[in-house]
């Protein structure tokens, strides 16, 4: 099995882009051991503290976030941070080359319950000569990472990673203690009948995507005209990775539920290094009206409503959002 370095050697990353990444990784190596420990290492149950989401934090997304700013920072290749945890962005070295915006532990709702969560992580270029503590340098639109990646904490750690030469997929060897490829190129299926959405919140979607999930529950006698299956594990890393693994369509897409928050997902560190994994393995990822990675962002935890997976299947969708 092949490690990961010269993978992503041959793949014409640099000594500085391999060195970070594994350092993210080493970080995640140590979060893998935490939550495989779970009760017994004291890192389950929330905090009393809320994030700039609004969010009860958990103990855990504590634990990840402050271990992965660390290390990353004590790398001196980055200029700056911006985390799901952190109000405003770090300031690192001022002669970084690179920009690392990230979400400590995605799907902090499973923490608790022994479900799948994982790390999703995404490296931008450091503009030159830039004010390292001045947040509006992470402003760029999906295109322009270099880097992006997912660490699923699973019944085996699995790393989804790309640095734009296509979607790779490695396993944590916890003998050796490093990540091994186990799956060269993913190519997500471009047909599915399979699909990933929170449908509680139904009855506050837009009018386009309550019509596209209508059609997808009736099935064979729909329009259609076939029967689909529903998952949704309630982490974006678990649907993600499923998607990668054999296909489907995830959406989470805007509701009225809440007009001032219309949308769930982040932009800069869920929806844009999902897109750039999922595209790089043949899928698609839109708001619905534009291409994520297309987007120019306006803010560091700005949200937005996601649709990825199967190219045909998010095709199919966006039909539905065609005036
Ligand atoms: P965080 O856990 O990082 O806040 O991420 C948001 C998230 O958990 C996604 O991973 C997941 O797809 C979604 O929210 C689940 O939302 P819901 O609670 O509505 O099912």
């Amino acid at each position: 099995m092949r490690r990961l370095a010269p993978v992503l050697r041959q793949d014409g990353a640099d000594a500085d882009l391999i060195s970070l990444i594994k350092t993210i990784l080493a970080a995640c190596k140590e979060i893998s051991f935490r939550v495989g420990q779970g009760a017994l290492s004291g890192v389950l149950g929330s905090t009393l503290d809320e994030n700039i989401q609004g969010e009860t934090q958990k103990k855990l997304d504590v634990l990840a976030n402050e271990l992965l700013k660390d290390m990353i920072l004590e790398t001196g290749l980055v200029m700056a941070i911006s985390s799901e945890e952190e109000e405003s962005t770090v300031a690192g070295n001022p002669n970084g080359q690179f920009l690392v915006t990230f979400d400590p532990l995605d799907g902090s709702s499973n923490t608790d319950i022994n479900s799948l969560i994982g790390t999703i992580f995404s490296i931008l270029p450091a503009p030159k000569n830039a004010d390292p503590a001045d947040p509006a340098i992470f402003l760029q639109p999906g295109t322009a990472q270099i880097a992006a990646g997912y660490v699923l904490y699973g019944p085996s750690t699995m790393l989804a990673l790309t640095t734009g030469k296509g979607t790779r997929l490695y396993t944590l060897d916890k003998t050796y203690g490093g990540f091994l490829l186990t799956q060269e190129e993913v190519a997500i299926p471009g047909v599915t009948a399979e699909f990933a959405v929170n449908m509680s919140n139904q009855r506050h979607w837009e009018a386009p995507m309550q019509a596209y999930i209508n059609d997808l529950l009736l099935g064979k006698a729909g329009p259609r005209g076939k029967n689909y299956n529903m998952r949704w594990i309630a982490a974006m890393v678990g649907d993600v990775h499923r998607i990668l693994c054999r296909g489907g369509i995830f959406a989470y897409p805007r509701d009225l539920k809440d007009p001032n928050k219309p949308d769930k997902l982040r932009l800069m560190y869920e929806a844009n290094p999902m897109s750039m994994l999922v595209e790089q393995a043949g899928g698609a990822s839109s708001t619905g009206y534009q291409r994520i990675m297309e987007i120019q962002p306006v803010d560091i935890h700005q949200r937005v409503a996601v649709i990825l997976g199967s190219r045909h299947e998010v095709d199919s969708c966006l039909n539905y959002h065609k005036a």
